[in-house]
């Protein structure tokens, strides 16, 4: 019999999730659900590392919420594992003994906390050591495999070398994980400025930066309809412009057409028949995502139970760590 290997993954209860979370994240997690054991978490104690960010009153609520729009998105309760971060408290224990061996130089060049703390008066702890809790989620659960957009390249390396360190330091207890990258929509850039990655910090200031998963079709129309290209008609990817790169992967990543064969289809045409037809993919693709996410949300107590059940299934895994 074949061991299936386990994948963990997770996404911060902050702001609303975008087309980049989604392309990135939750749709591969979907698409790989059969091929693994799936561990998914949303994880709340990621969230407070930017404490100003945080609305105490809110972060229950939008922790559920998350956690309805991953089973709305077609992850199987049945199948894989929906919880939240904080509801196991190996969490937070595991990311202690990981500080103890993780050197501060590692933490000091990892390039999200520099991004995130520039410019900033004063700095948590908790943003530094963002990566150690992280590296924590993951190692708990002896996992194989971690199914992330590229902008976590770094941390899930970060991860393995926390591995490693800690193994030659007290013997073979924790596995290293793999990284997956989607082979396209690893990194959706913003709509407003392709040269940036599309983000939710970034969209609550610029309404046109990026596409909501739960944005109604008016709105998703007409950000796709305002992106960011170029004033050519330029579409083979080598000289495309970053705009009409990012349009073309985001429609490959919906509809798995080569993004070579997309520039073939609309060679010799203005970007508005490309964008229309991406706006076009994304209407259909989230539409039954939302459908299903309201019927989440009006049945509370079926969510509340399906959470119990993943937090016990994965509260055994933890607690033997
Ligand atoms: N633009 C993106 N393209 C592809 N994947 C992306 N991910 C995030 N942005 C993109 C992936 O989504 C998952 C959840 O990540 P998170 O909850 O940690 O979100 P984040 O990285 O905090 O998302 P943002 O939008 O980038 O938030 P801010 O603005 O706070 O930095 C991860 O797998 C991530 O790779």
């Amino acid at each position: 019999m074949s061991v299936r290997h386990r994948a963990f993954s997770g996404v911060q209860p902050t702001g609303r999730l975008h087309l980049g979370n989604y392309l990135g994240a939750l749709k591969p997690w979907v698409t790989h659900q059969d091929a693994r054991e799936n561990i998914f978490c949303v994880v709340d104690l990621h969230a407070l590392t930017v404490p100003e960010a945080v609305d105490p009153r809110q972060l229950a609520a939008g922790s559920r919420q998350i956690a309805a729009l991953f089973l709305a998105a077609g992850i199987d309760p049945e199948r894989s594992s929906v919880f939240i971060q904080s509801h196991v408290r190996e969490h937070s224990e595991l990311a202690w003994v990981l500080n103890c061996v993780t050197p501060l130089g590692w933490l000091e060049r990892m390039t999200q906390f520099k991004a995130k703390s520039e410019g900033r008066d004063s700095v948590g702890t908790g943003l530094l050591d963002y990566p150690v809790l992280q590296a924590a989620d993951i190692l708990l659960y002896d996992t194989d495999v971690v199914p992330v957009g590229e902008d976590q390249k770094q941390h899930i390396e970060l991860a393995r070398d926390v591995a490693l360190r800690f193994n030659h330091l007290f013997g073979e207890v924790l596995k290293p994980p793999a990284i997956s990258l989607p082979p396209v929509g690893a990194r959706v850039m913003g709509l407003d400025d392709p040269t940036v990655k599309m983000s939710k910090s970034i969209g609550e200031s610029r309404p046109n930066h990026l596409v909501g998963m739960l944005d109604d079709p008016k709105r998703i129309r007409k950000v796709l309809m305002k992106a960011v290209t170029d004033s050519g008609c330029a579409y083979a990817p080598e000289v495309a412009s970053p705009g009409v790169v990012n349009l073309m992967g985001i429609l490959s990543a919906l509809t798995s057409e080569p993004v070579d064969s997309v520039a073939a289809r609309f060679e010799g045409r203005g970007y508005g028949y490309l964008k229309a037809e991406v706006a076009d993919a994304v209407v259909a693709e989230l539409e039954p995502v939302q459908a299903r996410y309201a019927r989440f949300m009006d049945d509370p107590a079926e969510l509340d139970a399906v959470l119990k059940r993943s937090t016990d299934r994965v509260r055994g895994i933890a607690g033997a760590t």
